[in-house]
């Protein structure tokens, strides 16, 4: 099996991977300015122009995009070919607003089975696989993306889909997928469903699971390999920039390599806009230097994440970033104090006893902020004595309360009675908002 899907990209040198980027990005910057107005209007603006950007350390004199702009040009005003070169369309909704719609030529397609082939070889599999997809088919990204990249590297691809967890298990069994992609919380969720069923890990041949699409801690981790007898691999990306496999980790599982021939990575501080240096949290902003149907510069992604640059162990050079911290947007200020709930799902899991279904309640009670942490207890400790459950009640507090620095309430609750989630786990009630 080899090791690297593209050794030559993902093991180039830095020059030599800075020599593509900006050979790449000079391309893209000129190609925007003559086909998309809007692109042309802000540049203009800004008084730049596409003879100003040579190399990568051009960057930073191109003005941001953001959410707003995608919607404000919906549907297809930021498109960079004609329609006629569009063969694929996804969309993806978010939490708030109008949806927001991005194409791929066919050739962007090619890039993201590339990526996605990429991301499969580094978590170990290939064309001896069976890779069975539950990430959601549709307009999300997860499912489609997955599955032509698992066709590229030449697995038996299984395209389940999300629902009906007990044929995705009896499938799993049967058909014998040997890696798993779908969200971690659906995974959690699949390991639950096992053990009712009665279904030992050892009568699937499950190995690998190749997870992403929502923030999940290393404690979660640990849980997932543990309850399915596999190595959990992270995997990011987004529908702005390509979708499913802009990063991904390998068997080091210290960080997500991003495929930066394709999208060219930076920090900034989210205040102020200025660049940030490498090993500095900040949120990431993507540029696409391939792209031809959606090119976006400099996109801002909202998600709070570490560069880290230098030769991995596994012998990759491609830049990583550090698991997500969670999102700007997703970052809850609770009584003046910034909480990411990774944060507390790594308090929790760490404390072992929990399950890691929880949810965040927030609430503003006499202009007070509030937190309730409900958290699932395992049926055992369901049973136990009431002292038993204030003791532990009295641990998980004061474990978060010297991990944040805030008072939460803290409720044990019956297992399953937090809903399961089939794509991307809702861990926040923010009733502050309404
Ligand atoms: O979630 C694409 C995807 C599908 C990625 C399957 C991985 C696997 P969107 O629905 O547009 O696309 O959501 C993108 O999800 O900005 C992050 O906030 C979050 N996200 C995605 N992957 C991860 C990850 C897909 N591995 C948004 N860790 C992104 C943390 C992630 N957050």
């Amino acid at each position: 099996m080899p090791k690297y899907w593209n050794e030559s990209i993902e093991c180039a040198t830095p020059y030599e991977m800075q020599a593509l980027q900006s050979f790449r990005l000079s391309q893209t910057v000129r190609r925007v300015y003559e086909n998309v107005p809007y692109y042309r209007k802000r540049m203009d603006e800004n008084g730049v122009k596409p003879e100003d950007i040579k190399s990568v350390a051009d960057l930073s004199k191109l003005p941001f995009t953001v959410k707003q702009d995608l919607r404000d040009t919906y549907p297809y005003g930021l498109f960079a070919v004609p329609m006629s070169e569009v063969v694929r369309l996804h969309a993806s909704s978010g939490t708030t607003g109008k949806q927001i719609v991005v194409g791929y030529t066919e050739n962007d397609i090619e890039i993201w089975k590339e990526v996605i082939a990429r991301a499969i070889t580094a978590a170990g599999g290939g064309k001896d696989d069976f890779i069975h997809v539950s990430y959601g088919y549709g307009l999300f990204t997860g499912g489609l993306g997955l599955h032509y990249g698992a066709e590229k590297v030449g697995a038996t691809t299984i395209p389940v889909s999300v629902g009906n967890t007990a044929r995705q298990i009896t499938i799993m069994r049967d058909f014998g997928s040997t890696i798993l992609c779908s969200t971690p919380s659906y995974a959690l969720y699949l390991a639950e469903t096992l053990k009712e069923m009665g279904v030992d890990k050892s009568e699937l041949k499950l190995k690998a699971g190749i997870f992403g699409a929502e923030p999940w801690s290393e404690e979660m981790r640990a849980e997932i390999q543990e309850k399915l007898g596999i190595k959990a691999y992270d995997i990011y990306g987004l529908s702005e920039i390509m979708g499913p496999g802009v990063a991904f980790e390998c068997e080091d599982q210290s960080g997500m390599h991003i495929s930066e021939d394709h999208f060219i990575p930076e920090i900034i501080d989210p205040d102020t806009g200025e660049v940030l240096p490498d090993g500095v949290q900040g949120e990431l902003v993507f540029t696409c230097i391939t792209k031809e149907a959606f090119p976006l510069i400099r996109y801002r992604t909202r998600d709070i994440a570490v560069l880290e640059r230098g030769q991995c162990r596994c012998g990759r050079t491609l830049v990583k970033m550090l698991k997500p911290r969670g999102r700007t947007d997703d970052m809850l200020i609770i009584k003046g104090v910034n909480v990411f709930p990774s944060q507390i799902e790594s308090v929790l899991l760490s404390l072992g006893n929990t399950s890691p279904h929880y949810q965040l309640i927030v609430d503003r009670v006499n202009n007070n902020d509030t937190l309730e942490i409900q958290i699932e207890i395992s049926p055992e400790m369901f049973s136990d004595t009431v002292k038993n459950l204030e003791e532990q009640e009295n641990i998980i507090k004061a474990a978060v309360e010297s991990t944040l620095g805030i008072a939460a309430k803290i409720r044990l609750v019956e297992p399953k009675t937090i809903a399961r989630s089939e794509g991307k786990a809702v861990r926040v009630i923010d009733k502050r908002k309404k």
